[in-house]
Protein backbone atom coordinates (compact mmCIF):
# COMPACT_ATOMS: atom_id res chain seq x y z
CA UNK A 1 0.00 0.00 0.00
CA UNK A 2 1.64 3.64 -0.75
CA UNK A 3 2.63 5.06 2.55
CA UNK A 4 1.20 8.56 2.76
CA UNK A 5 2.97 10.93 4.61
CA UNK A 6 2.07 13.42 7.29
CA UNK A 7 3.01 15.97 5.18
CA UNK A 8 0.82 14.68 1.90
CA UNK A 9 -1.97 13.96 4.38
CA UNK A 10 -1.92 17.88 5.22
CA UNK A 11 -1.44 19.28 2.28
CA UNK A 12 -5.01 16.90 0.94
CA UNK A 13 -6.40 18.73 4.03
CA UNK A 14 -5.85 21.88 2.76
CA UNK A 15 -6.43 20.86 -0.74
CA UNK A 16 -9.93 20.18 1.07
CA UNK A 17 -10.59 23.23 2.57
CA UNK A 18 -10.35 21.92 6.11
CA UNK A 19 -7.18 23.79 6.87
CA UNK A 20 -5.73 26.72 6.03
CA UNK A 21 -1.45 26.74 4.87
CA UNK A 22 -0.86 28.25 8.30
CA UNK A 23 -2.26 25.94 10.08
CA UNK A 24 -0.65 23.17 7.87
CA UNK A 25 2.66 24.67 8.73
CA UNK A 26 1.92 24.42 12.22
CA UNK A 27 0.65 21.00 12.70
CA UNK A 28 3.98 20.32 10.66
CA UNK A 29 6.42 22.20 13.22
CA UNK A 30 4.81 20.87 16.41
CA UNK A 31 5.41 16.88 14.32
CA UNK A 32 8.86 18.30 13.83
CA UNK A 33 9.14 19.13 17.81
CA UNK A 34 7.41 15.83 18.69
CA UNK A 35 10.35 14.00 16.69
CA UNK A 36 12.90 15.92 18.82
CA UNK A 37 11.08 15.06 21.69
CA UNK A 38 10.73 11.34 21.12
CA UNK A 39 14.61 11.01 20.12
CA UNK A 40 15.41 12.76 23.91
CA UNK A 41 12.84 10.21 25.73
CA UNK A 42 13.70 7.23 23.66
CA UNK A 43 17.29 7.70 25.04
CA UNK A 44 16.42 7.03 28.36
CA UNK A 45 19.30 6.19 30.75
CA UNK A 46 22.04 6.12 27.54
CA UNK A 47 21.90 9.69 28.36
CA UNK A 48 21.51 12.42 31.37
CA UNK A 49 17.65 12.93 30.80
CA UNK A 50 16.04 10.83 33.44
CA UNK A 51 15.33 11.75 37.18
CA UNK A 52 14.10 15.06 38.52
CA UNK A 53 15.69 18.49 37.01
CA UNK A 54 15.28 19.93 40.85
CA UNK A 55 12.85 22.51 40.16
CA UNK A 56 9.06 22.77 39.89
CA UNK A 57 6.62 24.04 37.78
CA UNK A 58 3.24 25.89 38.37
CA UNK A 59 1.44 23.30 39.79
CA UNK A 60 4.12 22.47 42.32
CA UNK A 61 4.86 19.14 41.14
CA UNK A 62 8.75 18.35 40.80
CA UNK A 63 10.14 18.90 36.99
CA UNK A 64 11.91 15.40 35.48
CA UNK A 65 14.37 16.58 33.01
CA UNK A 66 12.73 15.44 30.40
CA UNK A 67 9.63 17.49 31.11
CA UNK A 68 12.16 20.46 30.76
CA UNK A 69 13.77 19.35 27.59
CA UNK A 70 10.30 18.78 26.05
CA UNK A 71 9.06 21.90 27.21
CA UNK A 72 12.76 23.74 25.62
CA UNK A 73 11.71 21.88 22.70
CA UNK A 74 8.45 23.28 21.71
CA UNK A 75 8.81 26.78 22.59
CA UNK A 76 12.22 26.81 20.27
CA UNK A 77 10.32 24.79 17.70
CA UNK A 78 7.42 27.36 17.80
CA UNK A 79 8.88 30.79 18.16
CA UNK A 80 10.14 31.75 14.91
CA UNK A 81 8.23 30.56 12.51
CA UNK A 82 5.39 33.30 12.93
CA UNK A 83 2.29 31.25 12.56
CA UNK A 84 1.92 32.28 16.24
CA UNK A 85 0.82 35.10 18.47
CA UNK A 86 1.61 33.46 21.64
CA UNK A 87 2.06 29.93 23.78
CA UNK A 88 1.52 28.12 26.78
CA UNK A 89 2.56 25.56 29.01
CA UNK A 90 1.42 23.02 31.70
CA UNK A 91 5.43 23.86 32.77
CA UNK A 92 5.01 27.21 32.60
CA UNK A 93 3.08 29.50 34.94
CA UNK A 94 2.78 32.54 32.29
CA UNK A 95 1.86 32.66 28.87
CA UNK A 96 4.75 33.18 26.25
CA UNK A 97 4.07 36.12 23.87
CA UNK A 98 6.20 35.48 20.55
CA UNK A 99 9.36 37.51 21.01
CA UNK A 100 9.29 41.06 19.41
CA UNK A 101 12.29 40.20 17.44
CA UNK A 102 9.80 37.34 15.12
CA UNK A 103 6.86 37.93 12.78
CA UNK A 104 3.29 36.89 15.08
CA UNK A 105 0.68 34.94 13.80
CA UNK A 106 -3.00 34.37 14.07
CA UNK A 107 -2.67 31.21 16.59
CA UNK A 108 -2.13 30.36 20.37
CA UNK A 109 -0.85 27.13 20.88
CA UNK A 110 -1.03 25.37 24.41
CA UNK A 111 0.65 21.86 25.34
CA UNK A 112 1.60 19.63 28.05
CA UNK A 113 5.02 19.05 26.95
CA UNK A 114 5.49 15.68 28.67
CA UNK A 115 2.15 14.41 30.25
CA UNK A 116 2.60 11.13 32.66
CA UNK A 117 5.90 12.16 33.24
CA UNK A 118 5.98 10.28 36.55
CA UNK A 119 6.18 7.19 34.13
CA UNK A 120 9.57 8.10 32.41
CA UNK A 121 12.16 6.73 35.18
CA UNK A 122 10.08 3.35 34.93
CA UNK A 123 10.06 3.11 30.93
CA UNK A 124 6.28 3.86 30.81
CA UNK A 125 4.58 5.41 27.61
CA UNK A 126 4.38 9.20 28.28
CA UNK A 127 3.35 11.88 25.76
CA UNK A 128 2.65 15.30 24.82
CA UNK A 129 -0.48 17.34 24.39
CA UNK A 130 -1.52 19.85 21.92
CA UNK A 131 -4.15 22.68 21.65
CA UNK A 132 -4.73 25.59 19.17
CA UNK A 133 -7.02 28.03 19.15
CA UNK A 134 -6.99 31.61 16.90
CA UNK A 135 -6.20 34.50 18.96
CA UNK A 136 -8.51 37.20 19.25
CA UNK A 137 -7.98 40.22 17.06
CA UNK A 138 -6.68 43.74 18.22
CA UNK A 139 -3.86 43.07 20.83
CA UNK A 140 -0.57 44.23 19.97
CA UNK A 141 0.29 41.89 23.08
CA UNK A 142 -1.45 38.86 23.62
CA UNK A 143 -2.38 37.91 27.06
CA UNK A 144 -3.94 35.57 29.49
CA UNK A 145 -7.36 36.77 28.59
CA UNK A 146 -6.83 35.73 24.97
CA UNK A 147 -6.39 32.05 26.27
CA UNK A 148 -9.77 31.97 27.84
CA UNK A 149 -11.79 30.42 25.37
CA UNK A 150 -14.37 26.83 25.34
CA UNK A 151 -12.68 24.09 24.29
CA UNK A 152 -15.65 24.37 21.12
CA UNK A 153 -13.06 27.28 19.87
CA UNK A 154 -9.86 25.01 19.51
CA UNK A 155 -9.09 24.96 15.85
CA UNK A 156 -7.18 21.92 16.21
CA UNK A 157 -6.08 19.14 18.65
CA UNK A 158 -3.49 15.98 18.88
CA UNK A 159 -1.12 14.52 20.99
CA UNK A 160 1.85 11.74 20.71
CA UNK A 161 2.46 8.50 22.43
CA UNK A 162 6.04 8.02 22.98
CA UNK A 163 5.69 4.47 23.65
CA UNK A 164 6.84 1.14 21.40
CA UNK A 165 5.90 3.30 18.42
CA UNK A 166 6.24 7.56 18.68
CA UNK A 167 2.41 8.13 17.66
CA UNK A 168 0.83 11.21 16.79
CA UNK A 169 -2.31 11.63 16.59
CA UNK A 170 -4.29 14.82 15.59
CA UNK A 171 -7.89 16.48 14.66
CA UNK A 172 -8.57 19.76 12.69
CA UNK A 173 -12.37 18.63 13.46
CA UNK A 174 -13.17 16.74 10.50
CA UNK A 175 -11.92 13.13 12.44
CA UNK A 176 -9.73 11.67 13.93
CA UNK A 177 -6.01 10.33 12.34
CA UNK A 178 -2.88 8.50 13.46
CA UNK A 179 0.61 8.84 12.29
CA UNK A 180 3.28 6.40 13.00
CA UNK A 181 7.28 7.65 13.06
CA UNK A 182 9.30 5.96 10.76
CA UNK A 183 12.35 6.65 12.48
CA UNK A 184 15.05 5.44 9.55
CA UNK A 185 12.82 8.47 7.34
CA UNK A 186 12.11 10.29 10.06
CA UNK A 187 8.67 10.73 8.61
CA UNK A 188 5.09 10.34 9.97
CA UNK A 189 3.07 7.56 7.89
CA UNK A 190 -0.68 7.57 8.05
CA UNK A 191 -1.43 4.83 9.55
CA UNK A 192 -4.38 4.82 11.25
CA UNK A 193 -7.05 7.01 9.72
CA UNK A 194 -10.30 8.29 10.70
CA UNK A 195 -10.31 6.50 14.30
CA UNK A 196 -13.45 6.06 15.54
CA UNK A 197 -14.57 5.11 19.81
CA UNK A 198 -17.19 2.56 19.69
CA UNK A 199 -19.83 3.56 21.64
CA UNK A 200 -20.00 0.37 24.18
CA UNK A 201 -16.98 -0.89 25.66
CA UNK A 202 -16.16 -3.69 28.90
CA UNK A 203 -12.92 -1.40 29.70
CA UNK A 204 -12.63 1.62 32.25
CA UNK A 205 -9.97 3.89 33.34
CA UNK A 206 -9.66 5.05 36.59
CA UNK A 207 -7.39 4.89 39.58
CA UNK A 208 -9.17 3.01 41.86
CA UNK A 209 -6.84 4.25 45.45
CA UNK A 210 -8.73 7.18 45.34
CA UNK A 211 -12.35 5.09 46.04
CA UNK A 212 -13.22 6.19 49.41
CA UNK A 213 -12.87 9.78 47.88
CA UNK A 214 -15.39 9.79 44.83
CA UNK A 215 -18.65 11.23 45.20
CA UNK A 216 -21.50 9.21 45.48
CA UNK A 217 -22.53 9.10 41.36
CA UNK A 218 -19.13 7.53 40.75
CA UNK A 219 -19.27 5.32 43.47
CA UNK A 220 -22.52 3.24 42.09
CA UNK A 221 -21.54 3.54 38.51
CA UNK A 222 -18.25 1.59 39.67
CA UNK A 223 -19.42 -0.61 42.38
CA UNK A 224 -21.76 -1.58 38.90
CA UNK A 225 -18.79 -2.56 36.86
CA UNK A 226 -17.47 -4.85 39.24
CA UNK A 227 -20.30 -6.47 40.12
CA UNK A 228 -19.69 -7.65 36.32
CA UNK A 229 -22.48 -9.95 35.09
CA UNK A 230 -24.13 -10.77 38.88
CA UNK A 231 -24.64 -7.01 39.12
CA UNK A 232 -27.18 -4.61 37.03
CA UNK A 233 -24.82 -4.18 34.20
CA UNK A 234 -24.78 -8.23 33.87
CA UNK A 235 -21.48 -8.55 32.08
CA UNK A 236 -18.07 -8.53 33.28
CA UNK A 237 -15.96 -5.10 33.17
CA UNK A 238 -12.14 -5.10 32.33
CA UNK A 239 -9.93 -2.37 34.20
CA UNK A 240 -6.67 -0.44 33.07
CA UNK A 241 -4.84 2.13 34.60
CA UNK A 242 -1.39 3.96 32.79
CA UNK A 243 -1.37 6.67 34.88
CA UNK A 244 -0.42 8.64 31.57
CA UNK A 245 -3.38 10.19 30.32
CA UNK A 246 -2.05 9.82 27.08
CA UNK A 247 -1.71 6.35 26.84
CA UNK A 248 -4.94 5.72 28.27
CA UNK A 249 -6.56 7.80 26.05
CA UNK A 250 -4.99 6.12 22.90
CA UNK A 251 -5.81 2.94 24.07
CA UNK A 252 -9.30 4.18 24.07
CA UNK A 253 -8.84 5.92 20.61
CA UNK A 254 -7.19 2.44 19.71
CA UNK A 255 -9.99 0.16 21.14
CA UNK A 256 -13.01 1.80 23.46
CA UNK A 257 -12.83 2.33 27.14
CA UNK A 258 -14.04 4.93 29.41
CA UNK A 259 -11.61 7.05 31.23
CA UNK A 260 -12.36 8.89 34.40
CA UNK A 261 -10.25 11.17 36.78
CA UNK A 262 -13.64 12.58 38.62
CA UNK A 263 -13.69 15.14 41.00
CA UNK A 264 -12.95 13.44 44.67
CA UNK A 265 -12.61 14.85 47.75
CA UNK A 266 -9.35 15.67 48.27
CA UNK A 267 -9.26 17.21 45.07
CA UNK A 268 -12.09 19.29 45.62
CA UNK A 269 -10.07 22.39 46.30
CA UNK A 270 -8.39 22.59 43.43
CA UNK A 271 -11.33 21.89 41.06
CA UNK A 272 -9.95 18.30 39.80
CA UNK A 273 -6.59 16.57 38.86
CA UNK A 274 -6.40 17.17 35.29
CA UNK A 275 -6.03 20.79 33.96
CA UNK A 276 -8.67 22.04 31.45
CA UNK A 277 -6.33 23.81 29.15
CA UNK A 278 -4.21 21.76 27.66
CA UNK A 279 -5.11 18.02 28.42
CA UNK A 280 -9.13 17.59 28.47
CA UNK A 281 -10.00 19.74 25.93
CA UNK A 282 -7.85 18.65 23.74
CA UNK A 283 -8.57 15.17 24.00
CA UNK A 284 -12.13 16.08 24.14
CA UNK A 285 -12.04 17.76 21.16
CA UNK A 286 -10.07 14.02 19.77
CA UNK A 287 -12.58 12.38 21.28
CA UNK A 288 -15.82 13.70 20.17
CA UNK A 289 -14.43 13.96 16.86
CA UNK A 290 -14.14 9.99 16.64
CA UNK A 291 -17.17 9.83 17.81
CA UNK A 292 -16.60 9.41 21.77
CA UNK A 293 -17.94 11.94 24.50
CA UNK A 294 -16.71 13.96 27.53
CA UNK A 295 -18.02 15.41 30.41
CA UNK A 296 -16.96 16.50 33.83
CA UNK A 297 -19.77 13.72 34.88
CA UNK A 298 -22.38 16.89 34.40
CA UNK A 299 -21.26 19.11 31.69
CA UNK A 300 -19.77 18.97 28.24
CA UNK A 301 -16.30 19.35 28.79
CA UNK A 302 -15.83 21.64 25.47
CA UNK A 303 -18.53 24.20 26.69
CA UNK A 304 -16.35 25.16 29.53
CA UNK A 305 -15.62 29.09 29.90
CA UNK A 306 -12.13 28.61 30.74
CA UNK A 307 -11.34 31.43 33.93
CA UNK A 308 -7.42 30.65 34.47
CA UNK A 309 -4.88 28.75 32.22
CA UNK A 310 -4.09 26.40 35.03
CA UNK A 311 -7.45 25.45 35.97
CA UNK A 312 -8.48 21.81 36.83
CA UNK A 313 -11.86 20.01 35.73
CA UNK A 314 -12.88 16.36 36.68
CA UNK A 315 -12.82 14.14 33.30
CA UNK A 316 -15.23 11.25 32.39
CA UNK A 317 -14.21 10.61 28.26
CA UNK A 318 -14.80 7.82 25.84
CA UNK A 319 -16.97 5.60 24.84
CA UNK A 320 -20.65 7.62 24.69
CA UNK A 321 -22.64 5.39 25.62
CA UNK A 322 -20.63 4.65 29.27
CA UNK A 323 -20.01 8.19 29.59
CA UNK A 324 -23.76 9.44 29.14
CA UNK A 325 -24.11 6.90 31.66
CA UNK A 326 -21.85 8.22 34.56
CA UNK A 327 -23.22 11.59 33.32
CA UNK A 328 -27.07 10.53 34.01
CA UNK A 329 -26.15 9.15 37.26
CA UNK A 330 -24.33 12.21 38.19
CA UNK A 331 -27.52 14.03 37.08
CA UNK A 332 -30.19 12.10 38.97
CA UNK A 333 -28.28 13.14 42.15
P1 LIG B 1 -2.52 9.48 39.38
C1 LIG B 1 -0.07 12.38 34.87
O1 LIG B 1 0.57 13.01 35.96
C2 LIG B 1 -1.53 12.80 34.89
O2 LIG B 1 -1.63 14.18 34.78
C3 LIG B 1 -2.27 12.09 33.77
O3 LIG B 1 -1.48 11.86 32.67
C4 LIG B 1 -2.72 10.78 34.42
O4 LIG B 1 -3.92 10.27 33.88
C5 LIG B 1 -2.92 11.19 35.88
O5 LIG B 1 -2.13 12.36 36.11
C6 LIG B 1 -2.47 10.09 36.83
O6 LIG B 1 -2.84 10.48 38.13
O7 LIG B 1 -3.28 10.11 40.52
O8 LIG B 1 -3.05 8.13 39.00
O9 LIG B 1 -1.02 9.50 39.53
Amino acid sequence: MRRVTLTQFLIEQQRKGLMGADLRLLMEVVARAVKAIAVNVSKGALADVLGEAGSDNVQGEAQKKLDVIANDILIQANEWGGHLAAMASEEVEEIRPIPSDYPRGGFLLLFDPLDGSSNIDVNISVGTIFSVLKCPEGNAVPTEADFMQPGTSQVAAGYSVYGPATQLVLTVGDGVHGFTLDREMGSFIYTHPNMTIPEDTKEYAINASNQRYWEPPVQRYISELQAGKEGPRERDFNMRWVASMVADVHRILTRGGVFMYPMDSKMQAQGGKLRLMYEANPMAMIVEAAGGAATTGRERILSIQPTKLHQRVPVVLGSKNEVERVTRYHNEG
